[in-house]
């Protein structure tokens, strides 16, 4: 048996009831396969993919907090340290009632190669709580923040690990937990990231996911000589993510049809409303189902279905596996030319392979959405010499990682005989780096 086979077979083995990270192991390690082969008998030797599917660390710790009635409740917190061949740990918090250990885990791991794909020093890791968020008042969230962090903050530090957003963890999340651990250590230092302008956050985070997105969908349209201007786009999800994709998609001039929620998905025929969108889920933190007042000649459904409207690109920024093998199909109906992950792993594996089989260019999330995770990198360098930089600076700086991303995973894919599968690419081009390292390092 092939070493990757190997590895795949003893990851399901030894994690059983983890499906979510079994699909990203998958992803990454059968594109690596051309590496892993070239280099087996090294890679072996030092068992560089048993450390590479094994989190250095994982952290699983009881959350009690007590509700506006008094009622107490416990949740269950998670932080995994999946790499730091590269640098501190890094990655987002994430506050949904259907976390668990694998979704965790499947995004630490994915995080390990976007991270390096940023060309940053930074490491892979991920945390996050079943907590639900949805529906609780202010005091509530910050009993909870103030309690996960309690419990958190002895394994983390500026040059340990970063903690970030992600579904369910924005501005306010950020700093009560950034509160809590001030409280606790004493010290003022870059600990997260996604900070508040007022206490060491950067200008352009809040923004960087979404932009970053388009940059690169925009990039890797014009290495296959298309304008991006005039194309319509089909969104999933109306977060932090998908408002600030439209947002740019507009600017760029690119008509954005749709966005969705849990409950249902909107259909604009004159563009989404980004005001009004920013209001109904920033200020209010209302449902889909208020857009309707806004704009009456949009279109309010329950359930699924963004992926079934006519678009040139399609930019999922909700959720894992939420464009299924049927939406592909639908999608190329259609005739859709793009899809570019904004969330992470977003799109199943048959999707993938069908969009890639049927001609679709496809950014998977590793590559289309480090433009949050680089920039929070940039909140760390910033927050490291003390001083701030402009909007144009940051923003600046982002365009031209994402422009490097797309052009490093086109040609890794290049490199090794898969022109223009950029899942290969990105796969690789993450995996050199960090790889380098490991073997650097030693037997650690
Ligand atoms: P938000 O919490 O701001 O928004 C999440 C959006 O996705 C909401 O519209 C939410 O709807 C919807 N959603 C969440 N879970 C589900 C679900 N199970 N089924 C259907 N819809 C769902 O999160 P973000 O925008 O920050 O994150 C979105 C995606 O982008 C995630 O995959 C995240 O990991 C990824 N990402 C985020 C980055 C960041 O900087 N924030 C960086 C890189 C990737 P509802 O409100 O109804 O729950
Ligand atoms: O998935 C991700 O890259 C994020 N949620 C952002 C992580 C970060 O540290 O900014």
């Amino acid at each position: 048996m092939s070493y990757v086979d190997e590895i795949i077979e003893s990851v399901v083995a030894k994690n059983p009831s983890e499906p979510e990270f079994h699909q990203a192991v998958k992803e990454v390690l059968e594109s690596l396969r051309p590496v892993v082969d070239a280099n087996e008998e090294k890679f072996r030797r030092e068992a560089l993919l048993e450390r590479l599917v094994e989190p250095e660390r994982q952290l699983k710790f009881r959350v009690p907090w007590v509700d506006d009635k008094g009622q107490a409740h416990v949740n269950t917190g998670y932080r995994v340290q999946f790499n730091s061949a590269i640098g501190p740990y890094k990655g987002g918090l994430r506050l949904h009632p259907s976390v668990n250990l694998g979704i965790i885990k499947f995004l630490g791991f994915e995080q390990i190669f976007k991270n390096s794909l940023t060309g940053l020093p930074i490491g892979g890791g991920k945390g996050g709580s079943d907590f639900d968020p949805k529906g609780k008042s202010d005091r509530e969230i910050m009993a909870f923040c103030q309690s996960f962090m309690t419990e958190l903050y002895k394994y983390l530090g500026e040059n340990t690990d970063v903690p970030a957003g992600d579904i369910g963890t924005g501005a306010r999340e950020i700093g009560y937990l950034y509160g809590q651990y001030k409280r606790l250590t004493g010290r003022y230092e870059g600990v997260l990231t996604g900070k508040g302008l007022s206490y060491g956050g950067s200008l352009a985070r809040t923004e960087a996911t979404g932009y970053g997105l388009l940059y690169l969908t925009q990039e890797m349209l014009k290495l296959n000589g298309i304008d991006i201007a005039g194309k319509t786009a089909a969104v999933s999800g109306s977060g932090n993510v998908a408002i600030y994709a439209i947002e740019k998609a507009q600017q760029l001039g690119v008509k954005v049809l749709t966005c969705s929620d849990s409950n249902g998905w909107v259909y604009d025929p004159e563009g989404i409303d980004v005001a009004a969108l920013k209001e109904i889920k920033e200020v209010k933190r209302a449902r889909l189902t208020e857009y309707k007042n806004y704009r009456p000649n949009s279109e309010y459904h329950e359930g699924r279905g963004v992926w079934s409207v006519k678009v040139d690109l399609g930019l999922p920024c909700a959720t894992q596996n939420e464009l299924h093998l049927e939406d592909a199909k639908q999608l190329v109906e259609n005739g859709c030319i793009a899809v570019a992950e904004g969330a992470n792993m977003p799109t199943t594996l048959e999707a993938t392979e069908y969009l890639q089989q049927h001609g679709v260019l496809f950014a998977p999330g590793k590559a289309a959405n480090a433009g949050g995770v680089a920039t929070s990198a940039l909140e760390m360098s910033q927050n490291s010499e003390r001083l701030s930089w402009t909007f144009e600076e940051v923003d600046a700086k982002l365009q031209g990682i994402m422009v490097n991303i797309c052009h490093n995973m086109a040609d890794a894919a290049e490199r090794y005989g898969f022109a223009k599968n950029y899942v290969v690419g990105a796969n690789i081009a993450g995996f050199e780096k960090v790889v380098d390292a490991m073997l650097a390092q030693g037997i650690v």
